[in-house]
């Protein structure tokens, strides 16, 4: 197992340990929260879980995790997710895994949102990893244009590239496509998030500002908590 696997399983680990009984839980998707799925599984709690994905729907199914529907909660007691880079003040990137849409929708109802990661994804500035943008596939090319738009208003003029499955796009689980923009550094991840969000044909975007309430990083041999 490498460094990183190994951090992954510590901080998975060590947010199962944060689950009750009784509790709604939100179940991110991703190689790390895949740890924290197992990890919860193994307590054999009495659970109601929200997943992020259809890929965790089944991993959490066949792990004999109840799941109950988005539209039965109000709240969500605890989400862990994963994340593709964690910057200053717990502002993120997600969606390399292509969930962002679902993952924001379940965060936005949790009392507290967990971020696990390996110390790979802590970073001082937001931006190396390419940012995912879900379209409507409705004049998409048309949206990317707009997208391009906002992206050099913030001074970003990076590529920005159409998520492909071999030959044909990316469809994802509310059937929509992705677009990667490489924006290099973010420095205002706020402003770039509201441009993005009020951009016709954009559904959401992997920008989770101020939605993090608290995280669990891998370093070597031990969990590090950040907080905001
Ligand atoms: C998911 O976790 C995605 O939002 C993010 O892209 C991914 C990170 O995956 P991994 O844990 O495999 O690095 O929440």
């Amino acid at each position: 197992m490498t460094d990183a696997e190994r951090q992954k399983q510590a901080v998975g680990q060590a947010a199962a340990e944060l689950v009750r009984n009784g509790m709604v839980v939100g179940l991110g998707t991703g190689s790390t929260a895949k740890w924290f799925v197992e990890a919860v599984a193994a307590r054999k709690l009495d659970l109601s879980c929200v997943p992020t994905s259809v890929e965790t729907a089944h991993l959490a199914t066949r792990l004999g995790l109840r799941l109950i529907e988005m539209d039965a909660v109000e709240r969500i007691d605890i989400t862990v997710d994963g994340a593709d880079e964690i910057g200053p003040d717990l502002a993120l990137i997600k969606g390399g895994g292509g969930a962002l849409l679902r993952e924001k929708l379940v965060w936005a109802v949790s009392d507290r949102c967990v971020v696990i990661a390996d110390g790979s994804k802590h970073v001082a500035r937001l931006g190396a990893f390419p940012l995912p943008i879900e379209v409507v596939p409705f004049g998409h090319r048309t949206t990317a244009a707009r997208i391009r738009d906002v992206l050099h208003a913030s001074g970003i003029d990076g590529p920005l590239r159409l998520r492909m499955d071999g030959s044909v796009p990316r469809v994802t689980d509310n059937g929509n496509l992705i677009y990667d923009a490489q924006c290099g550094a973010i420095d205002d991840p706020g402003t770039l998030a509201a441009r993005l969000k009020a951009t016709t044909g954009v559904v959401e975007h992997g920008i989770f500002f101020g939605m993090a309430t608290e995280g669990l990083l891998g370093t070597d041999g031990e969990v590090r908590r950040l907080t905001r």
